[in-house]
């Protein structure tokens, strides 16, 4: 909070505003005078930060009205990638980018035009909204690495993902690749308070992380062995006496066949699979069954591990059945979505789109889970059962490399225009190289975000998104809880900043769909989203400043009444919506996807075991990197690596050093540490250099030390139930580097 300004002279208004830097959407109170934002504090009243902010929230003024930020619409003048610009009003760029669809739309079908997004910070309902009434089955996230397989494969098993943690009762809290010391600080907060009243914590990483280092246990894996770690915990719970017999009696079909199935996966078994010792699995194992009730926490580390990630999900889904973890006080909820106020889903218009179209969807003939096909099996079960179906824009999307694929071979059928919003493929998706090509590629892209990122650079339209302070937010994961947190906007955007809703709208009314978008602003929309709410609020804004939250009273053990939202009503160890799709109904073992056991080969080649990303303070995947006091905090990538590691390489502290697989190099420094294994580095991702040339084919830096060169998305290395992709358990070499990166910060 600034104290240069006076906050009590008058006309000073105090706006009910959140944080969208991260998912933890943290509450603001933003001092607003004369459509400025004088200062912002943390919000004391909002359950998550009670009232702190992490050094990004902090900056929010500085990234409001950074001299970077992309203020105007801006068109393409020179050539592609060359840098030159014209700012444009905002309709004129609305009719030209309209006018281009409309065009690729007559000439290849409506599933010539694709979308892509990023990690949830937009309203991404509107986007599919757009993309049904337009007639394309093409939107896609690169949510695919992040909680969308679990949440589908799940729902498989159990009828909802259990998300919600009820936290505050539970007695074991398994962290699970996941690590809220530097990717949820506010939740990391309320884990240490609870630790301290007797909840014990397992922390399944490779790295001794800021979380790690607080852990009851640490199980610190080889990364991607995490299903050989989850069968033998099912072994282990099931053969040493720590089932729950009543709950597998009486509310799972397939505990004979699931039994019979882990019979042979003892932790003797895992431990040369996962480095880890029998006992220290054992320990594990014992920790989460005998203190009941628990919960497993989903990280994004197993959505990120390519091949065997759907079956270590469904491994990992069965232990919280086996121990009856499900729905009951301190356990893993089963929430449902809402039934209280209007879904995502049900803004979507996913019915519009035709059957014929729906089938058109790149990748669902590979990956059925979040594609069509399993999505619409799934989502009929959960209408049926909850009424109301998980949110489409999330969980049915379009397998992202395959439509970098078809953009660049124009197989099975052209992809001509890309639509890139709240995303930065180039440094988040997977194998940069082959992303390049396509954005490079493809006929017409337009950008819209902050910043002239490197994937904007290369687009044909760049249009500027208005931020947190400047548009409401409701937060609802993914549009899937049955509780709903909301914010105001504390100003009107900026110059020519709109908000992403807007986007959608106006490009949507440009392009035909009158009478499809009722709501001339995102607060008429999340109005008519909240007002069966039964609150006394007249309008949006009116509800954010006398309620603001919605958390409907908890109910567990729904089952008992109801059963399970699966064909049979149970949970289904022995899964038949699985075995519909063509998946295996059981987890079947397959090792990491690239591995010394199964590629001899390659692993004397590249004899070092990586992983890449892991979020770290103070940035954001590739966000926040040009805001200078926050590249103070860290100016250089980093990776780790073992000193016994680097001394075999005569690699230093600070050296500059490349990390090579089989897709490619990268450069960042060695950071020597002991709290990685010696076969074992870790790479940071998102990072690439705004400071440098903007220009194709410099583009920021963007390949030099971008952690996403190294990952691959081949079809053979994704998982096979959802198309997600391989970030975690590859093999690489790192080497040290002649020079450093072109130019250092600090
Ligand atoms: N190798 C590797 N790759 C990974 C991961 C990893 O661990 N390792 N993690 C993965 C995960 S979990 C995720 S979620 C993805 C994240 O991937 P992305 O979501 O693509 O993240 P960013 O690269 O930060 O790109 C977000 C862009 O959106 C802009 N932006 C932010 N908010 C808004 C908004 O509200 N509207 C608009 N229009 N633009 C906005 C930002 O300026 C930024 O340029 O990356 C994945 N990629
Ligand atoms: N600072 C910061 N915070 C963030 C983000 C960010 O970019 N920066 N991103 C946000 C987003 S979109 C997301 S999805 C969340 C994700 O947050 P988390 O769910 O916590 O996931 P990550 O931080 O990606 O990775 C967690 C841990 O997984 C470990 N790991 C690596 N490989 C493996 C493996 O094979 N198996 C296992 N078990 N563990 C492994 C890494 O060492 C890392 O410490 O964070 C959010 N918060
Ligand atoms: S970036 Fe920091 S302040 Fe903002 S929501 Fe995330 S944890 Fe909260
Ligand atoms: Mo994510």
């Amino acid at each position: 909070m600034s104290k240069n300004v006076d906050l009590n002279q008058e006309g000073v208004q105090v706006k009910k505003s959140a944080c969208y830097f991260c998912h933890q959407n943290c509450g603001v109170l933003a001092y607003v005078k004369d459509n400025k934002v004088l200062a912002i504090e943390g919000d004391p009243e909002f359950p998550t930060n009670q009232g702190g902010l992490c050094c990004r929230g902090n900056a929010a003024l500085l990234h409001l009205d950074h001299p970077d930020r992309v203020n105007y619409p801006l068109k393409r003048v020179g050539k592609r990638g060359e840098g030159k610009w014209e700012k444009i009003p905002w309709q004129q760029a609305i009719d030209e980018i309209a006018a281009r669809l409309q065009d690729i739309k007559q000439k290849f079908g409506p599933e010539a035009v694709a979308t892509a997004g990023g990690t949830q910070r937009t309203d991404d309902w509107a986007r599919r909204r757009f993309m049904n009434y337009f007639g394309s089955p093409n939107g896609f996230h690169n949510a695919h690495l992040c909680w969308i397989p679990t949440f589908m494969v799940e729902t498989a098993i159990y009828g909802w993902c259990p998300f919600d943690l009820d936290i505050g009762n539970s007695r074991c809290l398994v962290l699970w690749g996941q690590n809220p010391g530097a990717s949820g600080m506010p939740e990391m907060h309320h884990i240490k308070e609870l630790q301290d009243k007797g909840l014990k914590v397992i922390v399944i990483d490779p790295r001794f992380t800021e979380t790690a280092a607080k852990a009851d246990l640490w199980l610190p894996l080889r990364p991607g062995s995490d299903l050989a770690l989850a069968l033998s915990w099912l072994h282990v719970i099931i053969y040493e006496g720590m089932a729950d017999d009543d709950f597998l009696t009486n509310w799972c079909t397939g505990y004979e066949e699931l039994a019979a199935h882990v019979v042979d996966f003892s932790p003797e078994w895992a431990a040369p699979l996962t480095w880890l010792t029998p006992e220290q699995i054992r320990a594990g194992a014992v920790m989460y069954a005998t203190n009941k009730p628990g919960n497993i926490q989903w990280g994004t580390s197993v959505d990120q591990i390519g091949r065997p990630a759907g079956a270590t999900m469904h491994a990992r889904a069965l232990l919280r059945a086996v121990t009856g973890n499900l729905d009951l006080p301190g356990g893993d909820l089963l929430t449902g979505p809402s039934k209280d106020f209007i879904t995502d889903e049900e803004m979507e218009a996913n019915d519009v789109l035709t059957a014929g179209q729906k089938a058109k969807q790149l990748g669902s003939d590979k990956f059925k889970m979040v594609t069509w096909p399993g999505y619409q099996r799934i989502a009929d079960l959960t209408k049926k059962f909850w009424g109301k179906a998980p949110t489409a824009e999330w969980m049915c999307e379009a397998h992202p490399p395959s439509v970098f694929r078809a953009i660049i071979s124009g197989e099975p059928y052209p992809v001509k225009a890309l639509l890139v919003s709240a995303t930065n493929p180039i440094s988040s998706y997977g194998e940069t190289k082959l992303v390049m090509e396509a954005l490079r590629k493809v006929d017409f892209m337009i950008a819209h975000d902050y910043w002239m990122t490197p994937t904007a650079s290369l687009a044909d339209y760049v249009i500027p998104s208005a931020g947190a302070l400047e548009r409401p937010t409701i937060t609802s994961s993914y549009g899937c809880a049955d509780f709903l947190l909301a914010s105001q906007r504390a100003i009107q955007p900026m110059y020519g900043r709109r908000n992403d809703y807007n986007f959608w709208r106006d490009l949507g009314l440009a392009c035909g769909q009158q009478g499809n978008w009722p709501w001339e602003t995102v607060e008429d929309a999340y109005f008519d989203k909240i007002k069966g709410l039964g609150y006394d609020a007249k309008t949006y804004d009116e509800f954010v400043e006398n309620q603001r939250f919605h958390f409907p009273e908890r109910e567990y053990s729904k089952y008992k009444e109801r059963g399970f939202a699966t064909p049979s009503g149970k949970v289904e160890l022995y899964s038949s919506v699985l075995e519909e799709l063509g998946y295996p109904p059981l987890p079947q073992y397959v090792g990491p996807t690239e591995n010394e056991i199964d590629n001899p080969e390659l692993a004397e080649k590249f004899p070092l075991v990586l992983t890449t990303g892991g979020g770290f303070m103070p940035f954001h995947h590739s966000e926040h990197f040009q805001i200078t006091p926050l590249r103070y905090l860290n100016h250089s990538p980093y990776m780790d690596i073992n000193p016994e590691t680097a001394a075999k390489l005569s690699i230093q502290d600070g050296d500059w050093v490349w990390i090579e697989t089989a897709r490619g190099r990268i450069r960042q420094k060695a950071n020597l540490t002991p709290g990685i294994d010696p076969r074992v580095v870790f790479t940071q991702r998102g990072w690439w250099y705004p400071e440098r040339d903007m220009r194709d084919p410099v583009l920021g830096g963007c390949m030099e030390s971008n952690a996403n060169v190294l990952t691959t998305t081949a079809d053979v290395d994704c998982d096979p139930f959802s198309g997600a992709w391989a970030n975690r358990g590859l093999m690489c070499r790192v080497y040290k580097a002649e020079q450093a990166a072109e130019k250092e910060v600090c």
